[in-house]
């Protein structure tokens, strides 16, 4: 055995984290990962996940040949006949439906991948269809259209590196390494967060559970769930209230303060604090400290951007930080401009006009009219899209690095429409419940057989700091890169794919090199200077100061843009978040199901690495024992959840971590609904209890899935 350590960076989750990974040189096998402990970035950090890179990339189930499906029977297939057979298909769904009739579903492993993503989007304009899906419209997508009502500081928001106070809302950082800028960055998070707590950082954390991060709180404010448009609006009346905001910055920046005093007038503390279930001094401190800062913002995470009204609630979360004007000013430090694989552009203080009409540009969905946002349609239209007959019906679906059975929301409909495709093609690694439906399942690298660059988290780091990694491991097998799938496919059918480093024309030859520098020719970092370092990097001259704003721009962010005041009347007027779901009955639906994510997994990734899922044993269903005690149900019980959409059963832990009327449980577990299951391995799947056609987000389509009405009973083990 011959071992050479290569250094790579982690890409089983987003972070990113820089590694030393020992390969057996003459087996190919991943030996063994290591931290990297001079990494500027990750200072040697690596989570469980991280280190059993080689349990995933080796795992006895991993797909080292494609599949094509017979009936129920998946069998091999050689990927070039695949390809053949793909692109035939292809051509007469393209040539008689049209080709909107073709879409693309991008899950979290196309985030973990620079290459994936960019090409399948390229593909889409090449061949003129709009169905572009991915999941982050299933995520946290109020955080992208929020400033196109509000408008945005062209500088950006505080970092939490110079933050003297942080105000977290349903962000667990601390088990899920996301870290939105102004909140606890993802990287090496527990010590940035003691870092920044040892130099007096104020933490407010706001979250029914007690989360890893609240433990670390200064202030905790154990919301009810569902409830955050509520008590953002009664933080924001009492700043008001009190005087407490920037006045200076307002008056020059921006519009509607009167009426922002108007619309949240409502919200007294009495009111707020008995619906939020949280105590009127701490609304009142947490009002307060915030507003004091004087550097350091409000972000949020999962929980508030799947609950009732998310888009409010991002809009409510920039309206306080414009508020108390937490934006980096004229004259200060920027460190990581805009990310490093972006096009250069000066960095300047001042407004980015409110630009609403974006909101309803281009096309649209055939039910609910939820419109494209950022060239991308909403997930949680996809399966009626494919269900629904006539003009715009789809056909034909590419999922890339995604588990749409377990992950979509509604896994009935999302089951029923998986099965009424022409032509499914998904590219995973192993064997998913997805893949068992699919009609071709590619054979993909995993990410230590690709070059890469971190792109999702580019703008996140808090340094200008990029890393490069050539592919350490050889694909072994009958396997292919994601991007390769779309380039065969377009050969095979004569079509050219324009990147901004050039056309990809049919037959050309490529490797995954070439197609990080077509994707990436106008970064602002030059991939061929990032290639000159080994591992992680920070590029110091990147660094830069704001440029003073535009004297001439009359552009002012807006505290009340159309839809708002209405939206929080309509919260005002529901009483409880619950409301907004058909079938909710405030005697029967008294617990709310809340998001939650666990260390040893990803999603549904990692589940098939014994190692990883015995540490977690399954997805509780976690509920506070007082709760518990009252429903006569013990500890491991088997539970049913069940909301007025659809219901569960999932095994119970008792969990004091988590407020009352709560239980807290983790996605895209499960399998195959009607398939009998072992649940205390195999787990269930929260996607079953969620409503696509009522109490979704009119903007982004994004459906009610936390903070999801539900009642709960003890059933007997079967
Ligand atoms: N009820 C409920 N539903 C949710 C959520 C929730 O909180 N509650 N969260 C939502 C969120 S935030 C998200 S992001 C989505 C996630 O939704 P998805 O992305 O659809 O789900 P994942 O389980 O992450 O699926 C990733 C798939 O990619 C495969 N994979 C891993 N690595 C690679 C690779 O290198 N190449 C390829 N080709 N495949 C790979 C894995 O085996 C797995 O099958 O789920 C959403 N759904
Ligand atoms: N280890 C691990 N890491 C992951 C993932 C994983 O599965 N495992 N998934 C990845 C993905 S796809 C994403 S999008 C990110 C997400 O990153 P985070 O958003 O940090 O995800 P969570 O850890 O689920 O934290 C969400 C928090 O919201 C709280 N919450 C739920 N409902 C509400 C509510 O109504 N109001 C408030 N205020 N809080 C609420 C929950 O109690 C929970 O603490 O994590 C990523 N990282
Ligand atoms: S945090 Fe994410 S990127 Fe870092 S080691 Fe863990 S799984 Fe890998
Ligand atoms: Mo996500």
């Amino acid at each position: 055995m011959s071992i050479e350590t290569r250094r790579s960076f982690c890409r089983f989750c987003h972070a990113g984290c820089a590694i030393d990974v020992d390969v057996d040189t003459v087996s190919n096998a991943v030996l063994g990962i290591h931290g990297v402990q001079d990494d500027p970035m990750y200072e040697g950090y690596t989570c469980v996940k991280g280190r059993n890179l080689g349990g995933q990339h080796e795992h006895p189930g991993r797909l080292r040949s494609s599949l094509k499906r017979t009936g129920d029977v998946l069998n091999p297939i050689d990927t070039n006949v695949a390809f053949d057979e793909i692109a035939d298909k292809l051509a007469g769904i393209l040539e008689k439906y049209g080709p909107r009739s073709i879409a693309t579903y991008c899950g979290t492993a196309a985030y973990q991948n620079a290459t994936g993503l960019p090409i399948a989007a390229a593909f889409h304009n090449a061949i003129g269809s709009e169905s572009f899906y991915t999941s982050s419209s299933i995520d946290q997508p109020g955080k992208a259209i929020a400033p196109l009502r509000h408008g945005a500081w062209a500088a950006g928001v505080q970092g939490f590196e110079t933050a003297d106070v942080a105000m977290v809302i349903g962000c667990n950082t601390l088990v899920s390494t996301f870290g939105y800028p102004g909140g606890i960055p993802g990287f090496n998070p527990l010590v940035r967060l003691r870092q920044a707590k040892e130099r007096g950082l104020y933490l407010i954390v706001i979250d029914p559970r007690l989360t890893e991060v609240a433990h670390y709180a200064d202030l905790y404010l154990p919301v009810r769930a569902g409830e955050d448009p509520t008590l953002l609006a009664g933080i924001i009346r009492q700043i008001l209230a009190t005087d407490a905001y920037d006045k200076d910055f307002c008056g020059q920046y921006v519009n509607g303060l009167d009426e922002l005093r108007i619309a949240v007038d409502p919200f007294t503390l009495d009111y707020v604090s008995q619906r939020a279930g949280v105590e009127q001094d701490l609304i009142v401190t947490a009002a307060q400290k915030f507003a004091e800062g004087p550097r350091g913002a409000v972000t949020t995470g999962t929980g508030p951007d799947m609950a009732p009204h998310s888009s409010l609630t991002e809009h409510l979360v920039l309206a306080l930080n414009t508020l108390c004007g937490r934006y980096n000013r004229a004259g200060e430090t920027v460190y990581n401009p805009g990310g490093l694989m972006t096009p250069p552009g000066p960095v300047r203080a001042g407004v980015i006009a409110p630009k609403p009409e974006m909101l309803t540009k281009g096309s649209k969905s055939r039910m609910r009219d939820i419109y494209m946002q950022r060239g991308q349609a909403a997930t949680s239209t996809l399966a009626e899209e494919i269900l629904l007959e006539g003009e715009g019906q789809i056909r034909a679906l590419f999922t890339l690095g995604g588990n749409p059975v377990v992950s979509w929301p509604d896994q009935r409909t999302t089951v029923e429409a998986l099965r009424a495709l022409d032509l499914h093609v998904l590219m995973d690694v192993h064997v998913s419940p997805s893949a068992q439906l699919a009609h071709y399942v590619i054979a993909s690298t995993l990410s230590l057989e690709r070059p890469d660059v971190p792109t999702t988290i580019d703008r996140w780091f808090d340094q200008p700091y990029q890393h490069y990694t050539p592919a350490v491991l050889e694909m072994r097998g009958d396997i292919r890169q994601e991007w390769q799938v779309y380039t065969e496919v377009a050969s095979r059918l004569g079509i050219t794919i324009k990147m901004a480093g050039g056309n990809i024309t049919p037959g050309m030859k490529l490797t995954g090199d070439d197609v990080l520098d077509l994707i990436y020719a106008n970064a602002k970092l030059p991939l061929s200077e990032l290639r000159k370092y080994v591992g992680g990097h920070v590029f110091p001259e990147y660094i830069t100061s704001v440029q003073p704003a535009d004297p001439t721009s009359q552009a002012r962010l807006e505290m009340v843009p159309a839809g708002i005041a209405e939206e929080l009347k309509d919260v005002f007027r529901e009483s409880n978040s619950g409301a907004v779901i058909h079938g909710f009955d405030p005697e029967v639906h008294t617990f709310r199901m809340t998001t939650r994510r666990l260390k040893s997994v990803f999603n549904s990734s990692g589940r098939e690495v014994e190692k990883l899922r015995v540490r977690e044993g399954t997805n509780f269903a976690h509920v506070n024992s007082l709760d518990l005690a009252e429903l006569g149900i013990a500890d491991g019980d088997t539970i049913e959840v069940a909301s007025p959409k659809g219901s569960i059963k999932a095994v119970v832990k008792a969990a004091d971590d988590v407020r009352r009327g709560m239980v807290s449980l983790a996605h895209a577990w499960g399998g195959l609904p009607d398939t009998p299951n072992d649940l205390s391995v195999v787990g269930s799947t929260t996607g079953a209890l969620i409503d696509l056609q009522s109490g979704y987000d009119p903007i982004t389509g994004i459906p009610v899935m936390s903070a999801i009405p539900v009642a709960l009973r003890a059933v007997p083990v079967s």
